[in-house]
C-alpha cells in the first residue's frame, strides 16, 4: 500500500448464480455498472464504510460479509495528485436485509454470473471479478492511463488478508 491512498469498499450480493450489479448514475463512474461503495469516512472501520455504502446506494444491510480482494488502482500523475488513487476493498455478501432498491446514486440489477456486462464496467474488473467469483482471494495492482484504460497490473492470489 502507497501513502495517501484513498481507501473505498465495493460490495457485490451473491444470490444463487447471480450478482447484483449497480449502475452508477451520478460522479467518479458514472455510467458503469459496479457493486455498491464509496468512500471510507474518518472513524469508519472499512467493513464499516462497505456496509454504510449499501445502505445508502441499494438500501440493503449486508450480514456475514466476507473480504475477497483488496486492489490499488493507480493512475497518471496528473489525476494522482488529484488523489484518484485508491484502495479498494472488495467484499462479498450471500446474506442482508432489506431490498435492493434504486437511490439517487444507483441502480442495481441482477446478473447472471456468466454473462457480465464487461463493456460498461471498469476496465479492469474482467480481469479480477471472474477470479472473485470462483471463490478466490486476490490482492492486485492496476495501472490506468489517461483514458482509465489498463496499462499494467499484476494479480496475486491469497489465502487471506493481513
Ligand atoms: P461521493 O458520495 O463522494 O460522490 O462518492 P462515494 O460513494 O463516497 O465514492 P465514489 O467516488 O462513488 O467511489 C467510487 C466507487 O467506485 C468505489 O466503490 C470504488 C469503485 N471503483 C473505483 N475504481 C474501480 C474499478 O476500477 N473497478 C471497480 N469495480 N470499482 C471501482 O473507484
Amino acid at each position: 500500500m502507497t501513502e495517501n491512498m484513498r481507501l473505498v469498499s465495493i460490495v457485490f450480493l451473491l444470490k444463487e448464480d447471480k450478482i447484483l450489479l449497480a449502475m452508477k448514475k451520478r460522479g467518479f463512474g458514472e455510467g458503469l455498472w459496479n457493486g455498491a461503495g464509496g468512500k471510507q469516512d474518518s472513524g469508519e472501520t472499512i467493513v464499516q464504510t462497505a456496509v454504510r455504502e449499501c445502505q445508502e446506494e441499494i438500501f440493503v444491510t449486508p450480514k456475514d460479509i466476507g473480504k475477497v480482494a483488496v486492489i490499488n488502482f493507480y493512475f497518471p500523475p496528473e489525476k494522482a495528485a488529484q488523489g484518484f488513487n485508491q484502495q479498494a476493498h472488495v467484499y462479498v455478501s450471500k446474506s442482508w436485509t432489506g431490498e435492493p432498491k434504486e437511490s439517487e446514486e444507483m441502480r442495481p440489477e441482477w446478473f447472471d454470473v456468466s454473462s457480465l456486462p464487461y463493456d460498461s464496467m471498469w476496465r479492469d474488473d474482467t480481469f479480477w471479478l471472474p477470479l472473485v467469483l470462483d471463490g478466490k482471494k486476490i490482492t492486485a495492482d492496476f495501472h490506468f492511463d489517461n483514458n482509465d484504460e489498463v496499462l499494467s497490473h499484476s494479480i496475486k492470489e491469497v489465502k487471506s488478508f493481513s
